[in-house]
């Protein structure tokens, strides 16, 4: 799953993305090389008020967070916009999709089960198919819930399959050794913050990483393939827009650098790509984890509209979101010195970043750092937990800034016993929207070490948080995290 398939370090940041919308897509870029473009600014309007009204009545600034296209671009030594990727980056996978599409070889894509994903994903097909490539030549595989595409389950499905040609689309990468030992050829797309050397042994790879505005895997993959063939546009084009929207919230203005694409939504109305980015991203969070089911619908359109009807999509949209409601009242309970305030849950859907989201907007005390909600039903034996940074103690700033990651591995700092047992799923993702995955066992000597329910200042509260209007689900918080 992705909390550990997108390796640390990635993104600094992880908010709410129903109480944050406009600044998710924002912070996809507040990665170590681009943060310093981050800057916020009071609107002219209301610094005109502020120098107009009386300054003894000045109001707070609102913040406002720039538009997302608008991020300063990397410029190679010509002047030119270096965009969504570096050229010879994107010349590399042209010529290796080509290849791939003339060789007429087993041929795998291993594509990330969002919005982004699978978008990126059928746009690779759809190319592949269109310069040539026989569909019976191509397996497109999702590891089963729980796994990813680095665990050993993925491995013996690619030696089993044995394809000459694997792309792996949005999925984080990770320093590791090939996906397998026969000769192949690997090209990873992929848009995610990766270490120096940080992917598979072998493998050659496009990202858009370090050219901000960073754009989605599946915009990125729609620039490197539209090219290649003249009836793509049409295939490809609203695929972009619905992988694009999933991960970068529907608000972002398609402006340079930015591709137009007023044609693409005349043809397919923005109503109907974000409806179906919810609902495209619903089946990777619901107990059975149909991930297939969501590929399968992706792909065998030419439109967001049947997705829109689709019974698989919405049976799984309907369950998780009864699952979200049923398990957002589960009373609070806190640690020993009321900073962490735990929720648990037991559901075999992926709720648990959502309920932890909903309630970290939603207490109010100024002792409360982190919320964080644990799932005892996700995965047989396993407690799957995620934590957000409480909303009063988001404003915090320098040495007081919480740190979650920091925070978990304090608790169990002197006991390294249980911190290696923890393994390598504890604490994992970003500072401010982290989580893990540990067994039942050390979860029960965690929670003693929180001493969880042992203050008595602080009781369970009465009231629970308002469910939010449905808003876009699937952006910066449950996509980098989404496992967490
Ligand atoms: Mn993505």
């Amino acid at each position: 799953m992705s909390l550990v398939s997108r390796v640390l370090p990635r993104l600094s940041r992880g908010l709410n993305h129903t109480a944050y919308r406009p600044i998710t897509s924002f912070l996809l870029v507040s990665t170590p090389h681009t943060f310093h473009t981050t800057y916020m600014m009071s609107s002219p309007a209301k610094r005109k008020a502020e120098t107009q009204a009386s300054p003894a009545k000045a109001k707070k600034p609102k913040v406002q967070i720039p538009e997302y296209h608008l991020t300063p671009s990397r410029r190679d030594e010509d002047g030119e916009i270096v965009w969504p990727a570096p050229k010879a980056q994107i010349e590399r996978a042209r010529e290796i999709i080509r290849e791939c599409a003339s060789a007429q070889k087993p041929t795998l894509i291993l594509p990330d089960k969002d919005a982004d994903g699978l978008s990126s994903g059928a746009i690779l097909h759809h190319t592949l198919t269109s310069l040539g490539l026989s569909s019976d030549l191509i397996s497109v595989y999702f590891p089963p819930k729980g796994s990813n595409v680095h665990d050993e389950s993925t491995r013996s499905t690619v030696t089993e399959l044995s394809p000459a040609y694997i792309f792996v689309l949005d999925q984080g990468s990770r320093k590791t050794g090939p996906f397998y030992d026969a000769s192949h050829k690997c090209l990873i797309i992929d848009h995610h913050f990766a270490e120096e050397g940080g992917f598979p042994e072998g493998a050659e790879f496009v990202t858009a990483h370090d050219c901000p505005p960073v754009a989605t895997s599946a915009l990125l993959t729609y620039a490197i393939c539209l090219p290649l063939h003249q009836d793509l546009e049409d295939k490809i084009s609203w695929l972009a827009a619905l992988g694009t929207h999933g991960d970068l919230g529907n608000t972002l203005k398609w402006q340079p650098p930015f591709p137009d694409m007023t044609a693409t939504f005349k043809r397919n109305p923005k109503k109907a790509i974000n409806d179906a980015v919810g609902l495209v991203n619903a089946p990777r969070r619901s107990a059975a984890y149909n991930v297939q089911a969501a590929w399968e619908a992706v792909i065998s359109v030419e439109g967001p509209q049947p997705l829109l009807s689709n019974e698989k999509l919405r049976d799984a949209q309907f369950e998780v979101k009864q699952e979200t409601e049923k398990w957002s009242h589960v009373p609070p309970k806190f640690s020993r010195d009321a900073t962490i305030a735990i929720l648990t849950i037991r559901s075999a859907a992926q709720v648990h970043p959502v309920v932890a989201t909903r309630w970290a907007g939603f207490l109010k005390s100024d002792k409360l750092e982190i919320v964080m909600c644990a799932n005892e039903g996700y995965l047989p034996g396993k407690v799957n937990f995620s934590c957000r940074v409480a909303k009063h103690a988001r404003a915090r700033i320098g040495d007081d800034r919480v740190n979650i990651i920091q925070t978990l591995e304090s608790i169990v700092a002197d006991d390294p016993d249980l911190r290696a047992r923890l393994g390598e799923s504890f604490a994992r993702g970003h500072k401010e929207a982290s989580g893990g995955i540990i067994n039942v066992q050390e979860w029960e000597e965690f929670k003693k070490l929180m001493g969880v329910g042992e203050n008595s200042r602080k009781k369970a509260e009465t009231k629970t948080p308002e469910k939010k209007k449905p808003a876009q689900k699937n952006t910066l918080q449950n996509y980098f995290v989404k496992a967490s």
